[in-house]
């Protein structure tokens, strides 16, 4: 009788030791969803902040033949026109004459070496300045908010290694429970061994078995239960650190390290003039009527005078953003290399009202640079380039193409045919960025976005020849696989490289146009 109810109790004790560890098991694995769900970002084209890695160009080779950039009309219930009565280029008589022969100059102009604070927020302590910011403060922006979703997995992850803790340590103890009823079955065994012969088989059987569990199964268990718990304890110790890190770096303003030259004006060409022959950033001032701003200035390319509205190098600066966001400007405008000056440009977009503002100051050209990834280099180049005001939604306004990237922005992709290359061109479209559409297809149509689908702010059509601020793919090469919706978001000039190749580098910089350059 004894023993018989010794071993209903064994087996209601391996009943809840087995849902012990049920529960122990499905915390973990809570744990590391929890774990894998903070790790994985869930983010969208406002968010993105690094370039996402290209694969081999072997696995592509399929899918770079497939030209995309269009959204081919679905037949019966779509049409597609692209007539609008949109205002030319301005063109004519230039508000400058050719670059008067340079006087020899006695000496380099010495520069003023000025310290200014960046505000935090990446405005000016000082107003003249401007509202971009040179340095860090993209990254500090980046931090500050990945900061909350690290806090708050950690919050999450927090009881749940808690209570994993404590199922652990029950398992600990119901082992021991178990070790000394074992024990103390063995000394009742011996006492009665003579009596109850006829059972010593079966508890032999079922000492083995339990000594054998009790020895080896759980203790390895729970050695690598352990195991993982310390490391998830680790880890979390790891981001808090680095949080608090995080803190004290960001608890001081950036501060802007380059000097702001002492030559301005109202735009490069006139600093040019006026003797700031270096490239570097410079602070402009297009009218009376608006603050001057930081911008970098070209001064060597076709004899200088550009002023560098767009530019991507690296992937650091996140072009998936909002329409306030590409009206203002966003990103480093330069950086010091280590001259003492700005004469590394960063990436950014100048601001669309400013953009607009210096391209109707007279006629205006642009020069598109880009290079892939092996370092080959091609360039668009229009004579004419107007963007008209927010009101007009910024339409694109070009004319007089040269080059030998491709005229994209007149002509559109040479890949496609018909009505399919007329969707991708530029010219003549307004902005759009992921929360503002107007773009050329399906207007209206809340879920036909060419913002949305290829990752910047853009003069989308159906959608695009060329995606300057699409997502910046490391490698060159990418798929729709890899593709956040399956399009080619990525940084593409289709006429040079098609669809599914994102460039290295691009740049787009405007000046004013005159015939005696
Ligand atoms: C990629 O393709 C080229 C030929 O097209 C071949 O020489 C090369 O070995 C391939 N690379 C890989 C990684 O398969
Ligand atoms: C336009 O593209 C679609 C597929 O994207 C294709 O089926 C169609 O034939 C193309 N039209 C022309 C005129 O090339
Ligand atoms: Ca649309």
């Amino acid at each position: 009788m004894r023993f018989q109810a010794q071993k209903r109790e064994q087996r209601g004790q391996g009943q809840s030791e087995k849902s012990n560890f049920v529960t122990m098991k499905t915390l973990l694995l809570l744990c590391l969803c929890v774990y894998v769900a903070w790790a994985q970002d869930n983010l969208d084209y406002d968010d993105y902040d690094t370039g996402v890695k290209a694969t081999d160009s072997n696995a592509t080779a399929g899918a770079a033949i497939d030209a995309r950039g269009h959204r081919p009309l679905e037949k019966g219930r779509d049409y597609y026109s692209r007539n609008r009565n949109v205002p030319p280029p301005i063109s004519g008589g230039s508000r400058y004459r050719g670059r008067p022969t340079p006087a020899p100059v006695g000496g380099r102009q010495v520069e003023e070496k000025v310290q200014q604070p960046d505000a935090g927020g990446c405005t000016h302590a000082s107003e003249q300045m401007g509202v971009l910011c040179p340095t860090g403060c993209e990254l500090k922006t980046a931090l500050l908010k990945q900061e909350d979703d690290v806090k708050r997995s950690i919050r999450e992850l927090k009881p749940k290694v808690e209570d994993l803790s404590q199922s652990s340590n029950a398992i600990f103890n119901y082992v021991n429970t178990m070790s000394n009823n074992l024990r103390e079955r063995q000394r009742i065994l011996g006492d009665n061994n003579r009596v109850v012969s006829q059972y010593t088989d079966q508890v032999e059987e079922q000492h083995s078995f339990i000594k054998e569990t009790v020895d080896t199964v759980f203790p390895s268990n729970i050695r690598v239960l352990q195991g993982v718990l310390d490391k998830i304890k680790q880890k979390i110790e790891k981001l808090e650190k680095a949080i608090q890190t995080q803190k004290e770096e960001c608890k001081e303003p950036c501060k802007t390290k380059c000097p702001i030259p002492v030559v301005s004006g109202k735009e490069c060409e006139d600093i040019f003039r006026r003797g700031g022959k270096d490239s570097q950033m410079y602070l402009i001032r297009p009218d009376a009527f608006s603050s001057p701003y930081k911008v970098y200035c070209d001064q060597s390319t076709q004899n200088g005078g550009w002023v560098l509205i767009q530019n991507r190098l690296d992937g650091s600066v996140d072009f998936g953003r909002r329409w306030d966001e590409y009206r203002r400007g966003f990103g480093n405008i330069a950086f010091d290399g280590g001259k003492g000056h700005c004469e590394t440009p960063g990436e950014y977009w100048l601001g669309n009202d400013r953009i607009s503002q210096v391209t109707k100051l007279g006629p205006t050209e642009v020069l598109i640079e880009m290079q892939d990834w092996t370092g080959a280099k091609v360039q668009a180049q229009y004579r004419q380039f107007t963007i008209q005001s927010e009101t007009s939604n910024y339409v694109l306004a070009v004319d007089g193409y040269s080059g030998n990237a491709g005229n994209g922005f007149l002509e559109g992709s040479l890949e496609l045919f018909g009505e399919n290359r007329t969707m991708t061109i530029h010219n003549g479209m307004m902005f759009s960025t992921y929360d503002r559409d107007n773009d050329n297809w399906n207007p209206g149509d809340p879920s036909k976005q060419c913002a949305k689908e290829d990752g910047g702010g853009w003069w989308y059509n159906r959608c695009h020849s060329a995606n300057p601020n699409g997502r910046y793919y490391i490698g060159g090469a990418y798929t729709k696989h890899m593709a956040k919706h399956g399009t080619d978001d990525g940084v593409v000039w289709m006429n040079w490289k098609g669809s599914w190749y994102s460039l290295k580098a691009i740049s787009m910089k405007i000046r004013p146009f005159f015939a005696s350059r």
